[in-house]
């Protein structure tokens, strides 16, 4: 492998201004060593120096306004306690009831606006113990995109846009479409749904083949797949909604939860943390 392909590899693992920009920067200065290049953008602060093990937490489905604020209050204690380098959000942050196509209660007191309020006043909270966040769109976030397609005068408003809407740029939060890879790690929100804890994130498995986490199901589970090329995984996130939501009759399926990550080098090491009646026991410690 040449000079080059290995830079570019690198700056693909480890980039943060992307391809284009490393491709230029290269040629610009073809005569240097690697370890000069990477000296010089550490020096620039383009490129985050990144320990190899990495701890990452991540929590999907809160469903603000339908957020159960007493889980997250005990998610907060938690995240003060332990020191992360990563929390990822994998989707449905936010339900933008108002934007369904469902039916909605006409008595219902809570704005778009309220919720997304809420939803700046929790991301703030979160960035108070963790400076890297990563938010991927999910299928709810999505109904703003389906309304405004409906609407596609309405679509062009820069202010419209998810992203800004939420305000991730003055919070320093880095927002994803769809997915978001790490260290040949998928995170994503997903699509699959399957009726018990586990099946989703086999189902999801089978289908991608390499290791990932969704939420989306609003179920805990993992499920592991060994052969001769070795383990591959796949999670599911639970959630952090109230579990007894309006607009559901009877007891939905579902767990709360959230998935701790260790990371070394390419490897990975999940932890499944379910959150029962407000109470959840990680290493010694119960919080609740
Ligand atoms: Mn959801």
């Amino acid at each position: 492998m040449d000079e080059k392909q290995i830079f570019y590899d690198w700056w693909k693992n480890n980039g943060c201004r992307g391809i284009s920009y490393c491709e230029n920067h290269y040629d610009k200065i073809p005569n240097r060593t690697i370890r000069e290049y990477l000296k010089e953008f550490n020096k620039e602060g383009a490129v985050k120096k990144e320990k190899s093990k990495q701890k990452i937490i991540q929590i999907n489905d809160l469903h603000i306004p339908f957020h159960d604020k007493k889980t997250i209050e005990i998610f907060l204690k938690f995240l003060k306690d332990v020191k992360i380098d990563k929390l990822v959000i994998a989707g449905d942050l936010l339900d933008f009831y108002e934007l369904s196509t469902f039916d909605k209660d006409p008595k219902r007191k809570f704005t778009i606006q309220d919720e997304i309020d809420q939803c700046y006043d929790v991301l703030k909270e979160f960035k108070k113990y963790c400076s890297e966040i990563h938010f991927i769109k999910g299928n709810h976030e999505d109904r703003l995109r389906r309304f405004l397609w409906k609407n596609p005068s309405l679509a062009s408003i820069k202010v419209l846009e998810l992203s800004k809407l939420l305000n991730l740029d003055t919070l320093g939060i880095t927002y994803h479409d769809f997915e978001y890879i790490y260290r040949n790690f998928r995170f994503t929100h997903g699509t699959v749904v399957r009726q018990e804890s586990g099946a989703s994130a086999k189902a999801e498995l089978l289908k991608y083949g390499s290791s990932m986490a969704s939420g989306h199901t609003h179920r805990l589970g993992f499920y592991l797949k060994t052969d001769a090329r070795g383990t591959v995984a796949a999670y599911e996130g639970g959630c952090m909604c109230n579990l007894n939501p309006e607009y559901i009759q009877g007891v939905p399926n579902w767990q709360q939860g959230f998935l701790v990550y260790n990371f070394d080098n390419n490897r990975f090491f999940c932890q499944v943390v379910p959150i029962l009646e407000h109470k959840f026991i990680y290493g010694n410690k119960v919080y609740q």
